[in-house]
C-alpha cells in the first residue's frame, strides 16, 4: 500500500513535468509604479484585460496595484528578486537597479526602429545581466516632460528655484542653477501645497488625472525627452513560461508599441486641459528655447554616461537623433 502510494505521487509528479503535459495556468503578480487608473497605468490596464481575455486557462496577471500596493523606487528590485512578476515602471525608478534604464528618456526614434537597430538588443542584455528582468514593451513614447512652476521665469536659467525630480530631470535642472529634492509622485501635491518646492518636473499627461493643476501656476515650453514607462517581466518567470504563454504576452506587448503614435494626440488634447485648468504657459521662443531643449539632451546624456561610462556612449549612438 505504502509502495503503491509513493509510486503513485513519482507517476503524478513526472507526468507534471513531461513535456507536452497540459500546462496549468501560470499567475503573473503584477503592479503598476504609477497610480491605478492614471495616465501611465492604463496602457498597461489595458494590456492586463488582453491578456487575461486571451490567456483565458494558460496566463493571467493579477493586478495587485499601483504605489499603494508598492513605493514606486522599490518595483526595480522587487522585479529582480521576484517578489513581482511583472511591472509597469519607468526607467527614473530603478536607477539603484540598473542605471541605463534612465537613457530610455533620451531616445530620439521610435521603438520599432530601436528595435531595428541594435540599441533594443543591447537594452535587453543589460536587463537581464542587471536586473533579471525581460523588457517586453514601451507603454509610453513621443511624451515630452516639461518643466511646471509657480514661480514665472523670463528665460533658461533657474537658480533660486528648488524643484521637485526624479532622476530624469536631475542632471539638467542642477546645470540650470535650480536647487532639486527627489520625491515620488505621491508625494507632489502636498510639496505643492506646503510650498516645499516651487516646482516640479512632469511630461505633458496626467497632470488632471493626480489634481495637481491645482497647485500649479506655469507651464514651461518647449518641452524636452520622451517619457518612457515599460511592461517588464522577471526573467526566471518569463524563461520558464511556455512558448503558447510567452506569445501572448508578446502580442498585446506588440500593440501598445505600434500604437505609440496616438500619444502625441492626447498630449495635445491634455495641453489644451491644462489651459482650460488656467495653468499658463511661459513660452521660451525661438533661440531660447531651442537652446532650453539642446542643453536638456546634454545634460541628460552626460549624466548617463557619468552613471555609465560602459555603456552609456554606446546608448547614445543607438538612441540619439542621427548627426
Ligand atoms: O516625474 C516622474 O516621476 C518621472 O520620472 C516620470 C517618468 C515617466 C513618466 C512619468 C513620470
Amino acid at each position: 500500500m505504502r509502495a503503491s502510494l509513493a509510486s503513485l505521487i513519482i507517476a503524478a509528479t513526472a507526468a507534471g513535468l513531461a513535456p507536452g503535459a497540459q500546462a496549468q495556468e501560470v499567475v503573473l503578480r503584477g503592479v503598476s509604479s504609477f497610480a491605478e487608473n492614471s495616465f501611465y497605468s492604463r496602457r498597461f490596464e489595458k494590456f492586463i484585460e488582453r491578456v487575461n481575455n486571451e490567456g483565458k486557462g494558460v496566463l493571467r496577471i493579477q493586478y495587485i496595484g499601483g504605489p499603494k500596493a508598492m513605493p514606486p523606487f522599490e518595483v526595480g528590485n522587487a522585479l529582480k528578486n521576484g517578489v513581482v512578476d511583472i511591472a509597469n515602471v519607468t526607467g527614473a525608478f530603478y536607477t539603484n537597479v540598473m542605471p541605463e534604464a534612465d537613457a530610455w528618456k533620451l531616445t530620439e526614434r521610435p521603438m520599432a526602429e530601436l528595435r531595428r537597430n541594435g540599441g533594443f538588443d543591447y537594452m535587453q542584455k543589460l536587463y537581464a545581466e542587471k536586473m533579471n528582468a525581460h523588457f517586453l514593451a514601451r507603454t509610453v513614447d513621443n511624451n515630452p516632460f516639461h518643466l511646471y512652476l509657480n514661480k514665472p521665469i523670463t528665460g533658461a536659467d533657474l537658480s533660486g528655484l528648488k524643484l521637485r525630480i526624479t532622476p530624469v530631470y536631475r542632471d539638467f535642472f542642477q546645470a540650470q542653477g535650480a536647487t532639486v529634492i527627489q520625491t515620488a509622485p505621491g508625494e507632489v501635491y502636498t510639496a505643492l501645497e506646503r510650498g516645499v518646492v516651487d516646482g516640479y518636473g512632469w511630461p505633458i499627461t496626467g497632470i488632471l488625472d493626480l489634481g495637481w493643476h491645482e497647485k500649479t501656476k506655469f507651464r514651461v515650453d518647449p518641452g524636452f525627452y520622451s517619457a518612457e514607462v515599460s511592461i517588464l517581466v522577471n526573467k526566471r518567470k518569463w524563461d520558464g513560461l511556455t512558448p503558447e504563454q510567452r506569445a501572448i504576452l508578446i502580442k498585446a506587448g506588440e500593440e501598445i508599441e505600434a500604437a505609440h503614435a496616438e500619444v502625441v494626440k492626447e498630449n495635445d488634447e491634455e495641453a489644451a486641459k491644462q489651459k482650460n485648468a488656467g495653468i499658463q504657459v511661459i513660452n521660451l521662443a525661438g533661440s531660447t528655447g531651442e537652446e532650453w531643449r539642446k542643453k536638456a539632451y546634454e545634460a541628460g546624456w552626460a549624466g548617463v554616461v557619468k552613471q555609465s561610462p560602459e555603456h552609456g556612449p554606446k546608448l547614445k549612438e543607438f538612441f540619439a537623433k542621427p548627426q
